[in-house]
């Protein structure tokens, strides 16, 4: 098996997964006219760093993916660009100081779910903070079900834990904001400098410096892929998605006078009843409101793509059909 370590136009670089021998590390492939290669099974795809790849003869065939961390588009045409295929875990960053931004925690794991990948949140800094356990529980709290590790890379404390929270995950993915401690976790885990930190200045030679979105090796089997900036914004969230990282306002939606309550003005409804008990922090409520109305957006601009996309498919077909009309290959009744 073979994994996608670099996209460029028209190229794929590939690295070696498993038992695949390449003594020069690794190797390349063309890809089609429009960029894509074909599928082991299904319909060609545009590659993305990560996927996993089968050599047969000089053609690379992709396997279905596990899970594909997306990005909405500018473009009129496609919907979505694959940013990362194949990760496990998305580990999400957020320091202890400056303080943690809940919202920013809840997208950031709303979108780990969208990818189909289990999030992990990490705490980073936690040598320069007392209070560590608040926002642990408050991490939780914001992410039912979700794993959440305290860690500080200057002690050392946390690091097992991480470890331990990432078992057996093969790929990951970091996202976080600038200054989180990104490269420096991963500097953590690989045992030893392969990011390029904040702190470092001069020429960081042998350090691997993010320009292009990559895959990248670590220590005992893992492997990381490394993009440029994974910020949050544009990457794509779902009705679905949101729901999973707000489980406790769903619960309460259970029983919500209305089936289709949007927890606004409705009477019965059992959300904004939380909110006034102060047993859901409004915060809270409002961030649902916020990535609901940013998944409903981002659901209406794909389906609009898709019926340009139908439309211009349409013409092209009617298009088709009069010239082989006035070719006379074929006829009306
Ligand atoms: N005190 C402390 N500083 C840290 C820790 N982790 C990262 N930093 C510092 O935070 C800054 C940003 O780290 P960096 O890894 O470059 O963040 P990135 O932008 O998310 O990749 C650097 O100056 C790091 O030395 C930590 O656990 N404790
Ligand atoms: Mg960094
Ligand atoms: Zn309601």
């Amino acid at each position: 098996m073979w994994r996608v370590s670099r996209v460029d136009k028209g190229v794929v670089r590939l690295v070696p997964d498993g038992d695949v021998d390449a003594p020069d590390g690794g190797t390349t492939v063309a890809t089609a006219r429009d960029g894509t290669l074909p599928m082991t099974v299904g319909d060609p795809v545009v590659p993305a760093v990560g996927d996993r790849v089968v050599l047969d003869g000089d053609r690379a065939l992709v396997t279905p993916r596990t899970s594909e961390l997306v990005r909405d588009t500018v473009g009129k045409t496609s919907l979505v660009q694959v940013i990362a295929a194949n990760v496990d875990v998305v580990v999400v960053v957020e320091h202890l100081e400056p303080e943690p931004a809940l919202g920013r925690l809840e997208r950031m794991v709303t979108i780990a779910w969208r990818a189909e990948a289990t999030p992990l949140i990490v705490l980073t800094k936690s040598d320069l903070v007392d209070d560590t356990d608040h926002w642990v529980a408050q991490a939780r709290a914001v992410a039912p079900g979700v794993d959440v590790v305290a860690v500080s890379a200057t002690t050392g404390e946390g690091l097992d834990a991480l470890h331990a929270a990432l078992g057996e995950a093969r790929t990951l993915v970091l996202v976080g904001p600038s200054g989180a401690g990104k490269s420096t976790l991963v500097n953590a885990l690989a045992g030893h400098e392969v990011m390029r930190t904040g702190d470092v200045r001069g020429d960081g030679r042998g350090m691997h410096t993010t320009t292009h979105r990559e895959l990248v090796r670590l220590p005992g089997g893992r492997w990381l892929i490394d993009t440029p900036g994974v910020r949050s914004v544009g990457l794509v969230a779902t009705e679905e998605s949101v729901a999973a990282t707000f489980a406790d306002v769903e619960e309460l939606a259970q029983s919500c006078r209305f089936r289709d309550c949007t927890h606004t003005t409705e009477p019965g409804c059992a959300v904004v009843a939380a909110v006034e008990a102060g047993e859901l922090p409004e915060r809270r409520l409002e961030s649902w409101h916020t990535l609901r109305r940013e998944a409903a957006r981002q659901a209406m601009r794909a389906d609009a793509r898709l019926a340009a996309a139908r439309t211009r498919q349409a013409k092209t077909f009617s298009r088709t059909v009069r010239a082989m009309k006035a070719a006379g290959q074929i006829h009306s009744r």
